[in-house]
């Protein structure tokens, strides 16, 4: 068979998109199940020249056509798979939104399959031709009737699993921060249980590992000209012990004279263990990727974070001793927050002296609890369409007891201008503190003139975009 695997647009915004560029890691995964199959894949981010006509031609070669679907992705998403459609070709769904919402394909035909859940047995299944009905996991279109197979158990353990397939797509493009970048992952799941996240509800509160040694191995096999590696876990440093240990094997084979690294993680792993981030920095740890969501403890309560805020300073403190920057994430519009508390936030996100931040409207994911509180109080619609929300826009789609959609929006414009657009803020932290500080790695002429180039005009310019529609070519 041959195969076309697609990742649609980022509804980022050209502002996100002059910044980072990310390899479709899901999909060059799913391609290592199987070498009996010809196997392509289309990274709408990359080749943004694509729209109806385009996508047209380029699925009339394939035998199967799979996307990948986040929430913000299904309208484009639906779109590929009309065209899919018309072409008479098979579509086959994956990813968060088909996963937490798979009633989607009773109420459009155009979907033929949704694989729920991790992707890699049970695509393999399919490609190998077992009859679908005996296929854990798969929901399928068969004469006219749809069936949702029951669902297949976790992968016990992920050392089992193919090696991603780098080499179907090509490196050039993907970059954060123009420093040529790729993504592993080391680990999947998370025990927490944060109200608006839905992870927790993909993996069921579980949280399984790669080894140390298999890390080490995926990360040899990387593209060569990569310097940077984003670890997409969730927690990526849950385990203490495992995380001294690839810090031991990035050290013993030398991996830190090569790659930097950025990983998600949270605040209490972090203020709690100094000692980790000090040996993460030694094995070329450059960064942590935050979800603070808010420096409000009565909103934090109400979405379970399960911290408070008196880590957030030491966490901060932590990194900033060892030489780790912070990357903040935040939500805007978080139940039990005024607009004067966010812009409390606002304050503190410089005062704190964060690195870098973005910030995301409180959004009501398919099978979260937010989704079901907010569809209680009438916050949302009830039955929001997502078929409907254009990829291009970060729109609120709900609003609060204390913040309107237009209240939420305006803050979301508000926060970046607060941050980025302060130029004494950028000028102090930017330039003069990280060219004197520990982030020896930021002393480098070219990326400070690509930081001023890309980062200062293009992304600052582009700010607006960042809440607008701005990707609607399919
Ligand atoms: C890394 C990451 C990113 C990267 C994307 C990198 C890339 N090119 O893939 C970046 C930083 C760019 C990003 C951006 C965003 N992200 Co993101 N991201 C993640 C994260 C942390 C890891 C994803 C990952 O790579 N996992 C590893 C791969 C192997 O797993 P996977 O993608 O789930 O794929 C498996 C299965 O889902 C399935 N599968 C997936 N696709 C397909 C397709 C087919 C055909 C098949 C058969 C199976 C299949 O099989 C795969 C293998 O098992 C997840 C959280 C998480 N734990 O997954 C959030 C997550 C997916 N992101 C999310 C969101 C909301 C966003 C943004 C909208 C955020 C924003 N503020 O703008 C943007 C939108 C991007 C977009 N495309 O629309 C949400 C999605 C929620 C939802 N219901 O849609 C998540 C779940 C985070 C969360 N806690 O809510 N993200
Ligand atoms: S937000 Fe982070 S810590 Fe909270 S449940 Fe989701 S992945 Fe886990």
């Amino acid at each position: 068979m041959n195969i076309l695997l697609i990742y649609p647009p980022f509804p980022l915004g050209k502002a996100m998109s002059s910044v980072m560029c990310s390899p479709p890691l899901n999909l060059l995964t799913l391609a290592g199940v199987s070498n009996n199959h010809n196997i392509d894949i289309l990274d709408l981010n990359v080749d943004q020249s694509y729209g109806v006509k385009k996508i047209q031609d380029k699925i009339d070669k394939y035998d199967l056509i799979g996307i990948t679907c986040m929430s913000y992705t299904f309208r484009i998403v639906l779109n590929i798979c009309k065209i899919a459609k018309k072409k008479g070709k098979p579509t086959l769904l994956g990813g968060f939104h088909p996963t937490l919402d798979p009633n989607i394909i009773d109420k459009f035909d155009c979907i033929d399959m949704i694989i729920r859940g991790e992707g890699e047995l049970t695509f393999k299944e399919l490609l190998d031709g077992k009859p679908k009905k005996d296929i854990l996991g798969l929901s399928y279109r068969e004469n006219g009737k749809v069936y949702h197979n029951p669902k297949r158990p976790f992968i016990k353990n992920l050392d089992d699993l193919p090696f991603p397939r780098n080499n179907l797509v090509d490196s050039k493009p993907y970059n954060y921060l123009w420093i040529p970048a790729w993504v592993c992952e080391s680990s999947r799941g998370c025990p927490f249980n944060c109200e608006f996240c839905c992870v927790h509800e993909f993996y069921e509160r579980t949280y399984r590992t790669k080894s140390p040694e298999r890390v080490i191995k995926e990360l040899m096999q990387v593209p060569s000209t990569t310097r940077l590696i984003f670890f997409v876990d969730d927690n990526f440093t849950l385990n203490k012990k495992r995380v001294m240990r690839i810090c031991k094997l990035i050290q013993k084979t030398k991996l830190n004279k090569q790659l930097m690294f950025v990983c998600q993680s949270r605040v209490d792993d972090i203020a709690n263990n100094p000692d980790m981030v000090e040996e993460m920095h030694k094995s070329g740890f450059i960064c942590y990727f935050l979800g603070f969501e808010s420096f409000n403890q009565i909103a934090l309560d109400h979405m379970e974070k399960a911290y408070t805020l008196d880590k957030v300073k030491k966490c901060i403190d932590v990194c900033h001793e060892n030489g780790i920057m912070v990357f903040g994430s935040f939500i805007i519009g978080n139940i039990g927050e005024t607009k004067e508390d966010t812009r409390k936030t606002f304050q503190l996100m410089k005062n704190l002296s964060l690195d870098f931040m973005m910030t995301m409207p409180l959004t009501p994911f398919p099978g979260t609890k937010l989704n079901e509180e907010a569809i209680n109080h009438g916050w949302v619609e009830k039955d929001l369409k997502w078929e409907d929300i254009k990829s291009g826009e970060s729109k609120p789609l709900m609003r609060t007891p204390d913040l309107t959609r237009d209240d939420i929006l305006e803050l979301l414009s508000e926060s970046y201008r607060s941050f980025y657009a302060d130029k004494i803020f950028i000028i102090k932290k930017y330039l003069l503190s990280y060219w004197s500080s520990k982030f020896n790695w930021v002393r480098r002429p070219n990326l400070i003139l690509k930081f001023i180039k890309n980062g200062v005009t293009k992304f600052i310019w582009n700010l607006d975009e960042i809440v607008d529609e701005n990707y609607q070519k399919i």
